[in-house]
């Protein structure tokens, strides 16, 4: 058990020491993921210069880590800069927000046009999007790349998703490729997203997916413990055979390894001893926002975030919970039948949270005008990421053998495997409402696929509530599409309509 907090250190003033032109690459931020992208790429035969804000830690990193490697500790931006080979390459790996800017700051007076900034930090893509533009006039190739995988992914192989000005790539594709995971094939999960700040988009989808994958996994779990009364070793194998099926993937196989897990110190499962309050850094609260910006019906991954806030919310639900009337309902039934439906509900759930991933993705392109290839988004996150799954290969065929699909749902594979995953998932659902276990995952994900597939719903009845009391107009199933019509509902009205517009 370790207690973590910040260092706080400070900058220290250390003269410069001068390599001109020797490395191939440098990265700015040596916190986990810098540390551990320069080892990879040192490891990979490129030298690589570094540099961070608190210079102390390139001395640590430089003494420790990297001693005796291709690694050129600058102590200064300015040394950094000249330690690069032209054209320079420099990825920053700084906590998004102002520290980029700053960065970007402190090392543009020493770059010359044509040189290459990347921020691989998870920034918001419409700061990448700014920057990229700001910099394009400054004459530097700018490219915002989502970076996957964590501490592991960082040094062994992350999935890499870079964006920004096109001329870059030919510059940076050898470093990040050679850098990459790589799938069965030996194809880099390492591919040029798009435009502008499409790499960061990507990204942020990702993170937004993962937030899904880890609540719909998190609904698995309460509802084996909760209706089933599994105990935690119990469920561990549950999710190890899972993991040998159509939901391999890499959190299924850790959940396995963390439910196996336990407590050094009390001999209690490790989950039973950590408290259930999620923490989250943003991306999936931006992936829900994006969504709701561009009318994109994402509520699974919206669900996901909500659930981690509604987890925040621990003294409230505490004293709720003594409040609150549940149902009376225990769970009675074949145990093995249940967590067979179960399987089939998570991966069902699991394909409507990346059909709307997907659909997200679509409808940005299409917003900012970006060229996105999907089954090669899919191939990216194949490998070296946190949302790395064996499914995603049949993602990726979907996009191949259809690249306009308008939505995963359709395509012929999927249509099939939520035909025959609905009943499992149906009553799993159905169970969960009547025992009071919370599934919002699995649940919106139901009412998606229910949503996606019906051809009436009730937004007729809506758009007449609307007209009533705002003069907000409807479009009628016997005229054309963009015809509007008001009706003075209680004879009071007049003609005098609002204009339609949707926001
Ligand atoms: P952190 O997100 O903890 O950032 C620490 C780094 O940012 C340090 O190098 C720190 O320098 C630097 N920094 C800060 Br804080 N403020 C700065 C400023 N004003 N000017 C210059 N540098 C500043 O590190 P991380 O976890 O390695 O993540 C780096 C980036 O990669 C982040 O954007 C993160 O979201 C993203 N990411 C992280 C993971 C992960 O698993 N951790 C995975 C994928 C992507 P200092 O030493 O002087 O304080």
């Amino acid at each position: 058990m370790h207690e973590t907090q910040g260092t706080g250190a400070a900058a220290t003033d250390i003269s410069t020491q001068d390599m001109i032109g020797v490395a191939d690459i440098g990265v700015v931020g040596l916190a986990v993921m810098g540390e551990n992208l320069v080892l990879n790429m040192e490891g990979r035969g490129f030298t690589v210069a570094v540099f961070n804000r608190t210079v102390a830690r390139v001395d640590d990193f430089v003494d420790g880590r990297a001693a005796g490697l291709r690694i050129v500790g600058a102590r200064s931006p300015e040394a950094f800069v000249r330690a690069l080979k032209p054209p320079r390459r420099v990825l920053m790996m700084v906590r998004a927000g102002d520290p980029v800017d700053q960065t970007i700051e402190h090392l543009l007076p020493y770059l010359e046009p044509g040189d290459i900034l990347m921020d691989g930090g998870n920034s918001h893509f419409a700061d990448t999007e700014r920057r990229a533009a700001l910099l394009r006039e400054r004459g530097l190739l700018y490219v915002g790349t989502g970076v996957s995988g964590g501490e592991e992914g960082a040094l062994h192989g992350p999935s890499i998703m870079p964006g920004g000005h096109a001329e870059a790539w030919p510059h940076v594709g050898p470093i990040f490729q050679a850098i990459a995971a790589r799938v069965a094939d030996g194809t880099p999960c390492c591919d040029w997203v798009g435009a502008g700040g499409s790499g960061h988009f990507v990204k942020m989808v990702h993170n937004g997916i993962e937030y899904g994958d880890m609540q719909m996994i998190g609904e698995a779990y309460a509802l084996m413990r909760g209706a089933l009364g599994f105990t935690p070793e119990r469920m561990s194998e549950v999710f190890a055979r899972w993991n040998e099926g159509r939901l391999d993937s890499y959190l299924v196989e850790i959940t396995a390894r963390i439910l196996a897990t336990k407590d050094d110190a009390t001999g209690v499962p490790m989950v039973d001893v950590i408290l259930d309050t999620a923490g989250q850094k943003g991306t999936g609260k931006w992936t829900s926002t994006t969504a709701l910006d561009l009318g994109v019906p994402a509520a699974t991954i919206a669900e996901a975030v909500f659930a981690r806030c509604m987890s925040a919310l621990k003294d409230e639900r505490v004293t709720a919970s003594g409040v609150l009337a549940g149902p009376d309902a225990a769970w009675q039934g074949d145990a093995d039948a249940f967590v067979a439906d179960l399987e089939l509900a998570l991966y069902a759930s699991k394909i409507c949270s990346y059909a709307q991933g997907f659909s997200l993705m679509r409808l940005a392109a299409v917003e900012y005008g970006w060229q996105l290839d999907y089954g090669r988004v899919a191939q990216m996150w194949r490998g070296g990421c946190i949302i790395r799954a064996a499914f995603l290969d049949d993602i990726k065929a979907a996009y191949d053998a259809s690249p306009l699909l308008p939505n995963l749902l359709l395509a012929p594979f999927f249509r099939d495997a939520l035909a025959g995953a609905q009943g499992a998932w149906r009553r799993v659902v159905g169970a969960a409402v009547t025992l009071g276990i919370p599934v919002p995952a699995f649940s919106s994900a139901l009412a998606y696929y229910d949503g996606y597939r019906s051809e009436r719903l009730p937004a007729n009845l809506l758009q007449a509530q609307r007209d009533y009391f705002g003069a907000h107009t409807y479009e009628r199933v016997d005229q054309p599409r963009g015809k509007f019509f008001h009706t003075d509902w209680t004879g009071e009205g007049g003609d005098t309509a609002s204009t339609p517009y949707t926001v």
